[in-house]
């Protein structure tokens, strides 16, 4: 059996935060065409570069059978109409599955199949469990205005492809109408 730093693991539900596991931060910069709004974009980079999400993964073994985990916070806030958002990927290896589980706050997911002629909205926050098939582009939003926790399974092959979102990006787009979150096809207003 795993030692038990590798089978248990103790985070805060509130900040994302967890003992022990590497943390990747996203920035503002970070996220680069990736909201629809370019000029609102480039406003916001002007005036600063304020921590959009972070990720706290744990990655306990490699083999076959093995998951790895990560607790994602996102931070609240929209760039011109747009929510807070991961960068979003496809896993490398198509097949793979992901179960995300809300911790807390508010938020929605994006799916995508992978040739962009289906897109979904979501939500996700406390008491909600979303099953990403494979061959999906996933992506999350903070819709509310706490920071949206969520913890995401995986399995431990599934590799993460972002060229892919970097090049094509998503069809659809999720923005606040009339004070709630919207999907939208992208290039066309609602
Ligand atoms: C990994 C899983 C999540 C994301 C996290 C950040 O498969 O889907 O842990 O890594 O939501 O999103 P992204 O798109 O920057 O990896
Ligand atoms: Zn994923």
């Amino acid at each position: 059996m795993k030692d038990i730093e590798k089978i248990l693991a103790t985070f805060d539900p509130a900040t994302g935060r967890m003992d022990g596991a590497p943390l990747t931060q996203r920035f503002l910069h970070d996220l680069r065409r990736c909201f629809h709004d370019a000029a609102a974009f480039e406003q916001a980079a002007a005036a600063g570069n304020p921590l959009i999400y972070t990720v706290a993964g744990v990655e306990p073994g490699a083999g076959d059978g093995d998951l790895h985990y990560g607790v994602g916070m996102i931070m609240p806030g929209r760039i011109g109409d747009e929510y807070y958002m991961t960068k979003g990927h496809l896993h490398s290896w198509r097949e793979a599955a992901e179960v995300y589980c809300g911790l807390a706050g508010e938020g929605v997911m994006l799916l995508e199949d992978e040739d962009g002629g289906n897109s979904r909205m979501v939500p996700l926050g406390a008491g909600k469990v979303v099953y990403v098939p494979g061959r999906t582009a996933h992506r999350t939003m903070n819709t509310g205005t706490v920071p949206l926790t969520y913890i995401g399974i995986y399995p431990a092959k599934a590799g993460h492809d972002y060229s892919t979102i970097a090049r094509k990006n998503f069809t659809s787009i999720v923005v606040e109408r009339n004070g709630a979150p919207a999907m939208v096809r992208r290039g066309t207003k609602a």
